[in-house]
């Protein structure tokens, strides 16, 4: 299998960085630096996606967004069953947490990290913003309270997804009195294909950005 990964700096694309990493798997990686003005992907990811958005792969030299569909997609064809419970147990349990990341938790926490860098969120959108990231936090830290990963006690894709939004959610500082999330994002961040993800692709949030 051919693996080329269009990685943007401080980006989502860093799961799939560590992903593959896990995996042991060989991959090319393409780099794409963000426009300093509008922090947004620059015209050469454009030419490789519509979307222009990081991740991006080709696999095999079939073109492909959306990091859950990516993660799942890498993990099938390598056929790890530890990366993606197969199990009657934790299969339901993955796929819920991995369609959450991005489907429902994704845009609160994204607006709210981005707000102060434009002029804040309004007391409306704010207080309603607000409430929603105390509920989806409450219910990570639930799942990781006297729980090592998010799924069958192991890390799992669902794992990979989750920790760009939870050092988003570190970075603007709403990890604060949150002490089993916290750990858990540390947890993660000692894995050593963690690490070698940040070493490889830079770090994940731009620290003045906040997300
Ligand atoms: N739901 C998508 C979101 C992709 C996305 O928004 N990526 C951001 C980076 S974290 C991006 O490419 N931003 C650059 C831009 O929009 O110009 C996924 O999970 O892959």
């Amino acid at each position: 299998m051919s693996i080329v990964l269009h990685h943007l700096e401080y980006s989502r694309s860093t799961r799939i960085i560590w992903l593959l990493e896990e995996l042991g798997t060989p991959y090319e990686m393409v780099r794409h630096q963000r426009d300093p003005q509008t922090f947004r992907a620059p015209p050469a990811l454009k030419d490789v996606h519509p979307l222009s958005k990081a991740p991006t792969v080709i696999i095999d030299g079939h073109c492909m967004v959306e990091s859950g569909a990516i993660i799942e997609y890498l993990i099938e064809r390598y056929g790890s069953d530890t990366l993606a419970p197969a199990n009657a147990k934790d299969r339901p349990a993955y796929l819920e947490w991995l369609h959450f990341a991005e489907g429902t938790m994704s845009s609160p926490i994204i607006f709210t990290a981005l707000a102060p860098r434009f002029g804040g969120l309004g007391p409306m959108l704010g207080g309603f913003l607000g409430a929603e990231v105390v509920k989806l936090l409450d219910h990570v830290e639930a799942a990781v309270t006297g729980h090592e990963f998010l799924v069958g006690d192991r890390l799992s894709g669902a794992d990979i997804h989750m920790a760009y939004l939870l050092e988003v959610a570190s970075a603007s500082k709403l990890l604060e009195n949150r002490p089993a999330l916290a750990a858990y994002l540390q947890r993660l961040r000692d894995r050593p294909a963690y690490a070698k993800s940040i070493e490889l692709g830079g770090p994940m949030i731009f620290a003045a950005m906040g997300g």
